[in-house]
């Protein structure tokens, strides 16, 4: 009896031990399944979070930000601080561009160059003169400005430019306007070139974004995204900010301006990965 008892024993141990066990999983499993549910609200949360703009997560890197949305007067207020506002014409009424609240922006309103003299003027030298390198983009609509049209986009004189060479004067049946842009950044000796031929240009609005990571010594440039070609700074790499202000849109005295809408102008103090392009090309807050 006693060896049975002791086995009755051992059978209520087991089954208490089975129970324990059952009761622990079940109670994991439940944790788990919280757990998951938990992680997918954190990578909502985050999936919230990459659209949140880069210069906003990081505030400090800020060193123009120009939305545009003014939709009149002639002063594009930097929301970056300090701000260094961006004056239409540079002062001059005719050669001020002319305020769109259309489609044609990528975040209405947004500023039309007329092609001819139209111009953006920075009221002071943007500092990009740092060891972290910059980053400069914006959006911008190609109106047809026709064969032989060239024009700098934006422009900081010898420190860093882009320019565009139109190169068709044909809009295709698809509508789209073929043009070639260039990216040209002058570390210290030294002139890099990055261009894009290539790109055939819809009549809506395209990111276009240029950085200079500083530790690479590498100058990229990306159009809606996509890398089109670096360059590498061969000798020291430093950048040279000649403290010259930011010219937008056009360079006077030299060339025509361009001819279309550009909006949400950003000037970063610093490169930024091709994760950070992604953030910066696909999220804003309007
Ligand atoms: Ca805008």
């Amino acid at each position: 009896m006693k060896r049975g008892q002791g086995a009755f024993e051992y059978v209520l141990l087991m089954a208490g031990v089975l129970l324990i066990v059952v009761l622990s999983v079940a109670v994991f499993r439940g944790l788990s399944g919280k757990s998951l549910v938990q992680i997918r609200e954190n990578v909502e949360t985050v999936g919230r979070f990459v659209c949140y703009p880069l210069y906003l997560k990081e505030p400090s890197i800020g060193e123009i930000v120009w939305k545009m949305n003014e939709n009149g007067g002639n002063i594009l207020h930097d929301e970056t601080i300090p701000r260094i506002n961006g004056l239409l014409g540079d002062g001059e009424a005719s050669r001020m561009p002319t305020w769109r609240n259309t489609a044609e922006c990528k975040y209405p309103p947004c500023l039309r160059f007329d092609g001819l003299d139209d111009i953006v003027v920075s009221e002071s030298s943007p500092n990009v003169s740092g060891a972290n390198g910059f980053t400069y983009e914006f959006w911008v609509l190609f109106e047809d400005m026709g064969s032989g049209h060239t024009a700098y986009i934006a422009n900081k004189v010898s420190t860093f430019n882009i320019f565009i060479r139109q190169t068709d004067i044909a809009i295709t049946p698809q509508g789209s306007v073929p043009a070639g842009v260039e990216f040209h950044f002058f570390p210290q000796g030294e002139a890099l070139t990055v261009s894009d031929p290539e790109t055939v240009y819809t009549l809506t609005p395209h990111h276009i974004l240029v950085t200079y990571d500083a530790g690479t010594k590498t100058a990229r440039l990306y159009i809606d995204g996509r890398l089109i070609g670096e360059d590498t700074a061969s000798g020291t790499g430093a950048i040279v900010d000649t403290g010259t202000r930011l010219y937008v849109g056009g360079f006077p005295g030299l060339d025509l301006s361009v001819q279309g809408m550009i909006d949400e102008v950003r000037l970063l103090t610093r490169g930024v990965n091709e994760e950070e392009v992604q953030d910066l090309f696909q999220c804003t807050v309007t």
